[in-house]
């Protein structure tokens, strides 16, 4: 099977440069376009200006990408929401089918490691549902934390998800939480969740020490890095947990299931909150960028 890896990110890798992994579903089933493709390129943008090299992944009609070129992106952001969203269960179909994939945490992380891209930057992961006792919907991303090595900075979860529960499945499954400055899960849009995460590091090298540490223990699995949403940007809570619930409300009402309901959630809190959260979204996602990029140089320093 063939990867497609960018001449750049080809050449990062092989001089053992900081490369970070960044993931295409958000740019076409998490924000709209064109704010999607402009929140993409900043992204890389601050990656490079925090020395390391972005690797955008998606799968382009069938051929699995690992570091997208801008017409890529414009393309996955234009085409939204008829792109494939591809966790790993698509990643086959989507490619036999010579389709565009834009892939999950889950999917790009997959992708990363057959690279050897080592951290990965996002908004936020998918995690277990409310309600996930009786509906069993609980993101693939979580067990592929568990078995893939690739560590995923991020801004926590947001509250569609059971935050409690999904710290609890993280734990079953072996993988360490680490608050970045922060000794609790941020729950995306604010800073805080109540629950408290296993491990605090407030220094990029110490995050890249442990990484390093997992890697020389043949250990496997990611480690999931939680950087809360700067202070300017985050939301007041009480006012996202109502959107939220109304949002839930919405997507049972209309019997949304599977695959579709996170982008259903996506959206319609986007809406609803007349693009605030939106631009919540993409500091939160800006400021993972840049710590994700200072964590793959410590590592590039240690590998
Ligand atoms: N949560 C967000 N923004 C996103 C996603 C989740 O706040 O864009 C996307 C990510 O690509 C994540 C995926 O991997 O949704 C999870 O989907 P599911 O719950 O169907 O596994
Ligand atoms: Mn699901």
């Amino acid at each position: 099977m063939k990867i497609k890896v960018s001449d750049e990110v080809r050449e990062a890798l092989l001089s053992g440069k900081p490369v970070v992994a960044l993931e295409s579903t958000i740019i076409s089933h998490g924000m709209p376009y064109p704010k999607n493709v402009q929140t993409a390129l900043m992204v890389e943008d601050v990656i490079r200006k925090n020395g390391a090299v972005p690797a955008t992944i998606a799968i382009i009609k069938g051929v699995p990408t690992v570091g997208c070129s801008k017409e890529d992106i414009e393309h996955l952001g234009k085409a939204g929401l008829t792109v494939t969203k591809t966790s790993r269960r698509d990643i086959p179909i989507v490619v036999a089918k010579e389709l565009d994939g834009a892939t999950t945490v889950a999917a790009t992380m997959i992708l990363a490691e057959k690279a050897g891209v080592k951290i990965f930057a996002t908004g936020g992961i998918g995690g277990v549902h409310r309600g996930a006792e009786t509906t069993m919907d609980i993101s693939a991303d979580l067990e592929e934390l568990a078995k893939t090595n690739v560590n995923v900075v991020c801004a926590g979860a947001k509250s569609i998800l059971d935050l409690k529960l999904t710290l609890e499945y993280l734990e079953t499954k072996g993988v360490e939480v680490v608050g970045y400055q922060t000794d609790e899960l941020p729950a995306f849009f604010t800073r805080k969740s109540g629950f408290k995460v296993n491990c605090r590091m407030d220094e990029p090298v110490e995050i890249a020490k442990a990484i390093n540490c997992k890697d020389e223990l043949g250990l496997g699995g990611g480690i999931l890095i939680v950087n809360p949403i700067p202070e300017e940007y985050s939301m007041d809570p009480e006012y996202i947990e109502k959107v939220i619930k109304e949002a839930i409300a919405d997507a049972d009402a209309k019997g949304v299931k599977g695959k579709e309901i996170t982008p259903f959630l996506l959206d319609k809190i986007q809406k609803v909150t007349g693009g605030e959260s939106l631009e919540s979204n993409i500091k939160l996602v800006l400021n993972n960028a840049k710590l994700a990029a200072l964590i793959a140089t410590e590592l590039s320093k240690l590998q």
